[in-house]
């Protein structure tokens, strides 16, 4: 096989087309449709989801769906009919059409869908194409730079280390072969199961037509049917599953460097913090904490000590997050043990002849733990205990594409793939490298993260730049190395909102900027849209000046302050969006289109974005700008600053000096907040403050101790309508009382005795 480099290889066989269907048998979850030697298999897992199967010879291979978290066997059994040439169930009809073998999908009102034009295979590819409907728009696919809407554009699905990356590439870190498309009143998803190197085309060769293609033998895709996208990506996460919920700390806003790279270096980092009254809750340390890039060691010289400067950290309530790179350095001639037991242990990964794979990265010559085995990632999690044992709460994943060169790190090396035949997995579990690259890195965020969950009673961070679809359960995602430049700003915003229409709720980016230095006023916008990253994390490179909130001046530093204040304000209505997310894969941060999918001005917003379903943010992304239009979808809305009151449906004009990211809330919004906290759980609330809009509106909080792995935990019920609040609490709470606000109207303090509670609220209050 050709080595790819993430293009799919051209070839110019022509593709064979699946034929007409000879005969069609029913299974117990649906039919499998004979087409010559092909057989094509439809299999119900729920009302609003299909599984297809396409194998060219009749034999369907063993499918080794390690992105999958509910095989099929696991969906409960839903009805469904069987007419002759179709399938019924309560929610879609899935027509067979016998010559060719075509499939058509329509919604309850008749409405078709995701209508097969044509299925085919040539040479090791596989592929299907599907109508592209007039006005349907394309969303999702993972991590992707440029706008929001990707239809016309090519997708592939191959990760890799997309250094400067821009608006124009393709592939990144992440590859989520999954995709939403959006039309007024009907909306469906796609999941191409298949971690092979992998491809949509979404019209770009042919206007009305998209396509997608594998490397693979088998075509393998999930069709999900929803009446909003919310449904898709509830379905969606059913299958590939839904982020733990994470300790609460890690909501806090995270402080990073490439590097802070001494002991000293850090403390001062951390006492800028309090000194100044900044809030931040974690200290990341990046490559330079390592003794010669060896993963699982410290530098003696600078950080002689990691016990007790972690300790230290905690005392003044920070977190400490460790880098931890997959290419574990290769050194025969030392007594470096992660090398020699790994190599003992046959962790690494070998060539189809035996020999071990390497290749060049931080610790030059380095070899790479072969993550698929279950017996590697338990061997890699216990290694992590050489970090927890010093105190460190958190781990990040970087390099895990995997990217490395073929030459000392540092030179002109090319960046050359791993051998595509290398075999990973146990035998008759795994694959060659070529199917399983995609998953690398999803793996070491795996072995990551169950290992702390062995080594620490209690929640951790993970943060991986590399994954694939269901990253959701092991990993939040940081998207890379972006720039200090307002273009990636800008571009941070659909990223992050596709990605959580991926089922990634936890991502973030850089703030300021990875490379390149930022101005104060880039500085200071991207720390107010930051405040709405689920990851909030100020983040460097080696060679960039200094990008810490006070760096700037002290308008600057204000600014910061003022948001990451508000960012930890948001908390309880945070942390709630958090849990929503853990049990029904509800992105945190939404396009509006997620919360307005009948609305045709939403598909292209990609620069005005929501937390949760009530606050929006419209952040200023270039200079010398104080002043954008805002678009108001239906209903009512408030500023966020003033209370000024607007009907939706139309565009304002929103005033936005430096100091000022517009921002505006729902009427019938239910928001909980709290006092600032200089980090989580600082000290206990006193006093809960929340802010209810005028309207029509039910939020449940969400709380609990915010560390446990099966916490307690309590839920208090607001329901607003008009001017009247209604309270029903699961329990009562010690030493704390609720001040309920109902803005532009009044405020209420009331009692968290534990009781039902009906609060009027009257106009002359
Ligand atoms: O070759 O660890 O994206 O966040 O600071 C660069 C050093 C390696 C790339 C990551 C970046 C990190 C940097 N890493």
């Amino acid at each position: 096989m050709p080595q790819v480099f993430g293009k799919l290889p051209t070839t110019r066989q022509p593709w064979i087309s699946l034929g007409n269907v000879d005969h069609i048998e029913k299974h117990d979850r649906g039919v499998i449709l004979t087409c010559g030697t092909a057989k094509l298999k439809l299999t119900i897992l729920a009302a609003n989801l299909v599984r297809v199967q396409l194998a060219p010879q009749g034999e369907f291979l063993p499918r080794r769906s390690w992105a999958v978290n509910r095989p099929d066997e696991e969906w409960e059994q839903v009805p469904f009919e069987l007419e002759e040439n179709e399938i019924r169930t309560s929610q879609i009809r899935v027509v067979i059409q016998r010559s060719p073998c075509r499939i058509q999908w329509f919604d309850q009102s008749g409405q078709p869908f995701a209508h097969d034009t044509d299925m085919g295979w040539r040479m090791g590819q596989i592929a299907c194409w599907k109508r592209i409907e007039t006005e349907e728009h394309f969303y999702g696919f993972g991590e992707r730079a440029g706008l929001l809407d990707k239809r016309s554009e090519v997708k592939t699905n191959w990760t890799k280390d997309a250094l400067d990356y821009d608006a124009i590439d393709d592939e990144m870190y992440q590859a989520i072969p999954f995709f939403i498309t959006l039309r007024p009143q009907l909306t469906y998803g796609i999941f191409l199961n298949i971690t092979h190197l992998s491809q949509f085309d979404l019209g770009a060769s042919e206007p009305g037509i998209w396509r997608m293609q594998a490397q693979s033998q088998e075509l393998d895709y999930y069709v999900i049917h929803g009446d909003a996208p919310a449904q898709i990506l509830e379905t969606y996460t059913a299958l590939t599953g839904r982020m733990p919920l994470p300790p609460k700390w890690a909501l806090g806003y995270h402080q990073c460097r490439w590097s802070y790279e001494t002991a000293e270096v850090v403390q001062q980092i951390a006492h800028e913090f309090r000194s100044r009254k900044i809030p931040c809750d974690v200290i990341h340390f990046d490559i330079d904490y390592m003794n010669g890039y060896r993963v699982f060691t410290w530098s003696p010289k600078r950080f002689p000590d990691p016990a007790k400067l972690i300790q230290q950290l905690k005392q003044e309530g920070f977190k400490t997050v460790t880098i931890v790179d997959p290419g574990v350095k290769y050194e025969p001639d030392g007594d470096y043990l992660p090398y020699h037991e790994g190599l003992a242990k046959d962790c690494f990964v070998r060539n189809a002849d035996g020999s071990l794979v390497y290749g060049y990265v931080w610790p030059d010559k380095a070899v790479f733990p072969d993550f698929l085995r279950a017996e590697v990632r338990q061997w890699w999690g216990e290694w992590q205990r050489t970090l927890t044992e010093v105190g460190v709460e958190g781990i990040w994943n970087d390099m895990n594409e995997p990217a490395l060169t073929d030459r000392p790190f540092g030179d002109e090396g090319v960046h050359i793939p791993f051998p595509m035949d290398a075999p990973q997995g146990n035998p008759g579990e795994g694959g060659t490298h070529a199917e399983t690259h995609n998953l690398y890195g999803y793996n070491m965020a795996r072995a990551s993260a169950e290992g702390l969950r062995q080594l620490r009673d209690q929640r951790s961070f993970v943060l991986t730049r590399s994954g694939f679809a269901g990253i959701q359960r092991w990993s939040a995602v940081w998207t890379g190395d972006n720039q200090s430049l307002w273009e990636h700003l800008e571009m941070s915003l659909p990223m992050l909102m596709n990605l959580g229409l991926s089922g990634v709720s936890f991502v973030g980016s850089d703030i300021g900027g990875f490379a390149g230095n930022a101005t104060g006023e880039l500085f200071a916008r991207w720390m107010q849209i930051g405040m709405f990253y689920p990851l909030m994390r100020g983040h460097s490179s080696l060679t960039t000046a200094q990008h810490e909130p006070w760096v700037f001046g002290e308008r600057v530093e204000a600014i910061c302050r003022e948001y990451i204040e508000l960012r930890y304000q948001l908390l309880p209505y945070l942390y709630t969006l958090f849990w929503q997310s853990s049990q029904t894969g509800a992105p945190i941060l939404r396009p509006l289109l997620y919360e307005y999918p009948n609305d045709s001005k939403t598909y292209h917003l990609h620069d005005q974005l929501l937390l949760g379903s009530y606050l929006m943010a419209a952040p200023v992304y270039r200079p010398g700008v104080e002043c954008r239009a805002v678009y108001l979808p239906e209903g009512t809305w408030f500023d966020w600053w003033t209370g000024e009151k607007y009907e939706g449906n139309q565009h304002i004009l929103a005033h936005a000096p430096l100091e000022r990211m517009p921002m505006y809330v729902k009427a019938g919004a239910i928001i909980p907040m709290q006092p600032v906290m200089q980090y989580v759980d600082e000290h206990p609330i006193a006093q809960l403050k929340v802010r209810i809009y005028p309207g029509v509106g039910e939020f449940t909080l969400y709380e609990d101790d915010g560390r446990s792995l099966n916490p307690d935990y309590r839920t208090t019920t607001f329901q607003v309508n008009d001017t009247i609040v209604k309270i029903q609490p699961s329990h009562a709470v010690r030493d704390r009382t609720m001040l309920v606000k109902m803005v532009g109207v009044g405020e209420q303090s009331v009692s968290e005795d534990g009781s039902a509670k009906q609060l009027n609220f009257h106009s002359h209050t």
